[in-house]
């Protein structure tokens, strides 16, 4: 398994600039690219990943997505005076030529074709290119948005063609529509492009029609394939157009996605195609803000852990809306669409858009928004103290793991076994506090848990795993001792019989219970929730109750600590555990506990690599679950909205 962050920059991308005034093209300057090397390099990641040199794009590669004549354009301006430069931008939206636009702009190229050779040789896991000029927004034959060459685009198309890879996913997360990429993959079933951009009804550049939900493909991307390909996407290769420019201060996409968001994409984005994962950098136009998000997807990458996302965790309702318009759109095309009721949305839509523009009071709507002004020093006062406050808790990635029955080699590298606990110490420590919890002959069961959790309490590392014969008492006593530490609020998942169900009412603890029975004792509550699933033996059903259920609701928690644990009876397959460790990883700075009963020995296995985040647990092609299990979700989402917002997903359901 390929190990590693690729990571590529190459200074001459730094030689483009505007050469004359356009208050439309100056944001788009060669420090985004020198100042976001430098930040990594300040945080010490450039040190920790793979360099890999750019080069120049042939072509033939160019030829793969764009017109000779466009090509031939390009090629033109290297040897052409200020006048005539000027002259050949103005024939496109958005776009300023240098006399190394070209050599940049076949760089740029070339460093993307670079990293998806890196990771399909196997050569590293994922990594970054850091290009100029950007490519989302270049066409056939055109350049826009200070695009000339669609970067990404190329680099599909020559993966498929080098790789015979037969679906890439490409995922734009840049504050504009990619139309370019769209326009090159509509009637292309082996690209998936997703998109999202800030759009405000066809108001915000590039103010096209076509970048609404309802452009779902065309042709053979749309009729051809609607089986086979777009009913079960598993990608091989993820290719992100990562711009930045919804990014906080940003004076182009004025909206306020602070660093630690782009974390948290990078690391869902990572459970697909095996980790196969080549990020290629868009926009994003305040510098500091720009480098620190930079920062943030590199260390995701690399395997840190992911920082917790600050703030009130409820979407707003807008959102909401748009996520619910996009399902509806595709709900021909995607099959584990079809059991929703979506029909009435789109009127529904305009009218809350109609509503909100009567009601809208630009006085508040400024005092909503105070660090999104373009007041670029007041953003970086606030991301100074804020990235301090990110990045200064979090604890190296470091494992503890049960050391005494097993060998060195059974664990993934780099993790640190650790002793039992004296044994007169697990009693004096139990006697007291967990007494009630625990019997005599079972208390010496409890002693690596002890050891284990304090570290991760501590901070010494960032997760572990313990062996117990008892995984749900060393759970419930783990549960009380964090709390009893003083953390506010602990996540535990619990997949299995769960004899003993500790007491959630105080809210420091929320217990999700996976199990294939309804527990008969106690009935779901807001921090107890019992939830019954038998995963299907063909394949990972599970998939939708993590993304549909218990995601949300842990995201709405925000736990400092997660527990997981595996008692007897579990229903869940070793992947689909695996998946939702791995995804958990995103909670909580990456601290997670792992309790397993000591008879599993190949989960425990697996649960420790997802934990030291180096391999990416597959869990192969998406099984749409059964009406029944989309009903019990939709049942279950209905029960808890009210509670953990971050489950609402109908803008009926918020009212
Ligand atoms: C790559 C990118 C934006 C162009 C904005 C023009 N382009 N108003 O972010
Ligand atoms: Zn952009």
């Amino acid at each position: 398994m390929a190990s590693g962050t690729a990571l590529i920059y190459d200074e001459e991308m730094t030689t483009h600039k505007l050469l004359w005034s356009d208050p439309i093209c100056d944001i788009e300057v060669p420090e985004r690219l020198s100042s976001s090397y430098e930040q990594l390099r300040s945080y010490h990641l450039v040190e920790r990943c793979v360099p890999v040199p750019a080069r120049e794009g042939s072509e033939e590669e160019i030829l793969l997505v764009h017109s000779l004549e466009h090509l031939e354009v390009a090629k033109s301006t290297q040897t052409m005076n200020e006048e005539e430069l000027k002259r050949v931008s103005k024939n496109y939206d958005a776009f300023f030529f240098h006399p190394s636009t070209y050599r940049c702009a076949r760089l740029a190229v070339g460093a993307a074709l670079q990293l998806v050779d890196a990771v399909m040789a196997g050569k590293v896991h994922n990594g970054m290119a850091l290009v100029r000029p950007p490519g989302h927004h270049s066409q056939r034959n055109a350049a826009n948005g200070f695009c000339l060459f669609n970067n990404v685009a190329i680099a599909a198309e020559y993966a498929k063609l080098k790789y015979g890879l037969q679906r890439i996913l490409i995922v734009d997360w840049d504050v504009h529509h990619g139309q370019g990429t769209q326009y090159i993959f509509e009637e292309d079933p082996s690209v998936l492009y997703f998109s999202w951009h800030r759009y405000e009804h066809q108001e915000f550049w590039p103010s096209l029609r076509e970048s609404d939900y309802d452009a779902v493909g065309l042709g053979k991307g749309k009729g051809f394939n609607v089986n086979l390909p777009w009913n079960k996407f598993d990608p091989e290769l993820v290719i992100v157009s990562s711009g930045y420019d919804s990014g906080i201060g940003d004076p182009e996409g004025q909206m306020n996605a602070t660093p630690e968001v782009f974390a948290h994409l990078t690391h869902f984005l990572m459970q697909l195609a095996n980790g196969k994962l080549c990020v290629i950098l868009e926009g994003g136009y305040h510098l500091k803000s720009l480098g620190e998000s930079v920062c943030m997807t590199v260390k995701t990458l690399l395997g840190d852990p992911v920082p917790q996302i600050t703030g009130e965790m409820a979407p707003c309702l807008s959102a909401v809306e748009s996520i619910q318009n996009v399902r509806a759109a595709h709900k021909p095309y995607w099959k584990w669409l079809a059991y929703e009721d979506t029909s009435f949305l789109q009127n529904l839509s305009t009218k809350s858009h109609l509503l909100k523009k009567a009601n809208s009071n630009p006085s508040t709507e400024d005092e909503s928004q105070i660090t999104n002004n373009n007041n670029t020093v007041k953003v970086e006062r606030f991301l100074e103290l804020h990235m301090k406050n990110i990045l200064l808790p979090m604890p190296p990635i470091k494992t503890a793991a049960t050391g005494s029955e097993v060998s060195e080699h059974f664990f993934p590298e780099h993790v640190q076994l650790v002793k039992e606990m004296d044994k007169t110490e697990i009693k004096a420590l139990v006697s007291g506090f967990y007494a009630d919890l625990v019997k005599e002959e079972t208390l010496l069961s409890l002693g690596s848990m002890f050891v284990i959790l304090d570290k991760i309490l501590k901070k010494e590392v960032c997760n572990g795993i313990a062996a117990s014969p008892t995984a749900a008492l060393s759970a419930a006593v783990a549960l009380r001792h964090s709390v009893r530490f003083g953390l506010q609020r602990v996540l535990c998942v619990f997949v299995g019989d769960m004899q003993m169900i500790p007491n959630t009412e105080d809210g420091k603890m929320l217990v999700i219970n996976i199990c294939e029975k309804e527990q008969s004792r106690k009935t779901s509550c807001k921090h107890y929730i019992s939830l019954n699933w038998k995963e299907d033996a063909e394949g990972n059903d599970f998939f939708s109750a993590v993304l549909g259920f218990i995601l949300p609701v842990a995201y709405s928690y925000q736990p400092n600590l997660t527990v997981i644990a595996v008692g007897p009876n579990r229903s869940l397959g070793i992947s689909g555990i695996s998946l939702l460790v791995a995804l958990l990883r995103g909670l909580a700075e990456s601290r997670i506990f792992a309790v397993i009963e000591d008879t599993e020995i190949s989960l425990m296995q697996s649960i420790a690599k997802a934990l030291v985040g180096a391999s990416t647990p597959p869990f192969g092609i998406y099984v749409p679950p059964t009406q029944e299990k989309v009903n019990k979700i939709k049942a279950l989402r209905d029960q808890f909205q009210q509670e953990w917002k971050m489950l609402q997903c109908s803008v009926k359901d918020g009212i």
